[in-house]
């Protein structure tokens, strides 16, 4: 593969440079937000238009915000230029910051709107902003299936990359869990990919941005594998992912993040080798390498596929 298609950065910590803001928007956003755990250093806001959403989410900072300033996204008078009083304060919020997660369930009347607000000041900033985003149940119903695919839309717009996960797969993933434990199984998939990008230093933030403009929508899983052929035996559970659905997908461009002791650039050529030959041809990527300095034969890695 030639080297110009493949971006490797490694690191042994995350990079404590790396400022880094989790956004939960609306009730889906602000559940996500709740009992979790983030990586040291992590700023987290809660934005919502009812009280009860932002309450107990455990949040640096609680924003309560007007309905209409979430819908104005959904009309004209969402402007690329001008900012409203909203935008200023939550400016004023992710001013320092280098990237920004806005996470939301599509398909409200708020969440799904708020994330591209954010993600437009987001922008303003100079900052990237990464927006994890669930799809709803098909039991949801038309009217909330089309409304996500309008703020998908927008926020394709908005955001440098959007990580969408459909919530159907909760059901398919953990059929036998009641609805609140598979709620958090699904959130907790939700924050996997905030802690990794908080292994990037600077200089990969700023591939990462050139490599976005090449792509805006993202599928992610994270696998394991433990033994000998590491390698093979990821990419044979990405094969076979519900949340991939490699074989579905036209892969454009990728990110990886690869745990393993010692890892090294080869075990990123032949990942992105493996990758090319399961989806057909090479994929310019941008991978991770995170030494975990422990001697066990535990490889990690999450793989995000734009298309
Ligand atoms: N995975 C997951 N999905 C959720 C959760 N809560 C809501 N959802 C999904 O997110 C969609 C939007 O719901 P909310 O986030 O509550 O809506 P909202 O944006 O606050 O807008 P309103 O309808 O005005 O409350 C729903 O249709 C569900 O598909 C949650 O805790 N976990
Ligand atoms: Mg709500």
């Amino acid at each position: 593969m030639p080297s110009d298609n493949l971006m490797i950065h490694k690191s042994s910590e995350p990079d404590a440079e790396t400022k880094i803001a989790v956004v939960g928007c609306g009730g889906m956003g602000c559940n996500a937000l709740r009992s979790a755990k983030f990586p040291k250093g992590v700023q987290t806001i809660a934005i919502g238009t009812e009280r009860r959403e932002i309450k107990g989410t455990g949040a640096d900072v609680e924003m309560l915000i007007d309905v209409r300033d979430a819908e104005a996204v959904a009309k004209s008078e969402f402007s690329k230029f001008a900012s409203t009083k909203v935008e200023n304060e939550i400016g004023f919020l992710v001013k320092d910051v280098d990237i920004v997660f806005p996470i939301a369930g599509l398909g409200g009347n708020s969440g799904g709107w708020t994330a591209s607000l954010v993600s437009k000041v987001a922008h303003m900033n100079k900052c990237l902003a990464v927006s994890i985003v669930t799809v709803p149940f098909t039991a949801e119903g038309k009217m909330r299936k089309a409304r996500s695919t309008k703020q998908l839309e927008a926020l394709r717009s908005w955001s440098d990359a959007v990580i969408p996960l459909k919530n159907d797969l909760i059901i398919r993933e953990v059929p036998d869990l009641p609805m609140l434990k598979a709620f958090g199984v699904m959130n907790s998939v939700v924050r996997t990919p905030i802690e990794k990008f908080g292994w990037f230093g600077s200089r990969g933030l700023m591939d990462l941005k050139k490599h976005f403009r090449q792509n805006h929508i993202f599928r992610m899983d994270a696998a394991g594998y433990h033994g000998d052929n590491a390698v093979f035996g990821l990419m044979e559970q990405f094969k076979s992912s519900n949340w991939l659905s490699l074989d579905m997908l036209e892969p454009k461009s990728a990110v990886v993040f690869i745990e393993d002791y010692g890892a090294d650039e080869k075990l990123a050529h032949e990942f992105m080798q493996a990758f090319g030959q399961a989806v057909g041809h090479d994929v310019p990527a941008v991978v991770c390498l995170r030494d975990i300095k422990t001697m066990s034969r535990d490889v990690n890695a999450c793989l995000l596929v734009g298309f």
